[in-house]
């Protein structure tokens, strides 16, 4: 069986459950990481070396790094295609997405925002990752052809995008007036999965003063 490895209030564990559980794919997940700590051991550092979750296990061997995670997933159980360019034509935004999405979200403004008591925000960097959000999602936004990113089913890009959606809606803090994104996330709203695994309430990672 599948062993993920992973605390679920983090942003990167959230896509691989919310992946598994469309897919129906059985698994467990251990909660490692943050305040369940258990990434410095050596058994936990001999399947990922950088001591970060998520880190998922599958027939003795493991694997790290999110999209990586969520491409093997796609790959195995989930019906990605085949062909490489076809693949390519996914894959390239959810790879994107990690530098021009994730980066000013997570590590930028939920960190600031959540992490940071408020006197001692970055202020320069919240403004300078909002500008790169507004760029990245209009793009996200144009790629919204059927219900999905790019298509009629969930995939790779949903995963990895879709995920983030949940913080960059609640998190307060100044977006661009994106009607399609905005109505493709009302619709992954609606689905259980999400709702259990993704819309997880962060106020409790909430620092004094934030
Ligand atoms: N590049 C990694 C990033 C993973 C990462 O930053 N994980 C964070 C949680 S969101 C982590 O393990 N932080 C230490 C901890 O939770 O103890 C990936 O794609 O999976």
């Amino acid at each position: 069986m599948i062993t993920v490895h992973g605390r679920i209030t983090s942003a990167n564990v959230q896509p691989v459950i919310w992946c598994l559980e469309e897919l129906g794919v059985e698994y467990q997940r251990l909660d490692v990481g943050g305040p369940f700590g258990g990434t410095d051991t050596d058994e936990f550092l001999a399947m990922n070396p950088l001591g970060l979750v998520p880190v998922l296990e599958d027939g003795g061997k493991a694997i790290s790094e999110v999209v990586t995670i969520l491409r093997y997933l796609m790959r195995r159980y989930g019906g990605h295609p085949p062909d490489p360019m076809a693949a390519a034509q996914i894959e390239r935004w959810a790879d994107m997405s990690r530098q021009h999405i994730y980066v000013p979200l997570i590590p930028t403004i939920f960190w600031q925002l959540i992490r940071t008591p408020a006197d001692d925000r970055n202020h320069t960097a919240l403004r300078q990752a909002e500008a790169a959000l507004k760029i990245a999602m209009a793009i996200v936004q144009g790629l919204i052809k059927g219900p999905f990113i790019g298509g009629e089913e969930l995939n790779l890009a949903d995963y990895q995008i879709g995920s983030l959606l949940y913080r960059y809606y609640t998190l307060d803090f100044d977006r661009a007036d994106l009607p399609s994104l905005k109505s493709y996330y009302d619709a992954l709203c609606a689905r259980p999965a999400y709702q259990t695994f993704v819309m997880l309430d962060y106020s409790a990672m909430k620092v004094a003063g934030a």
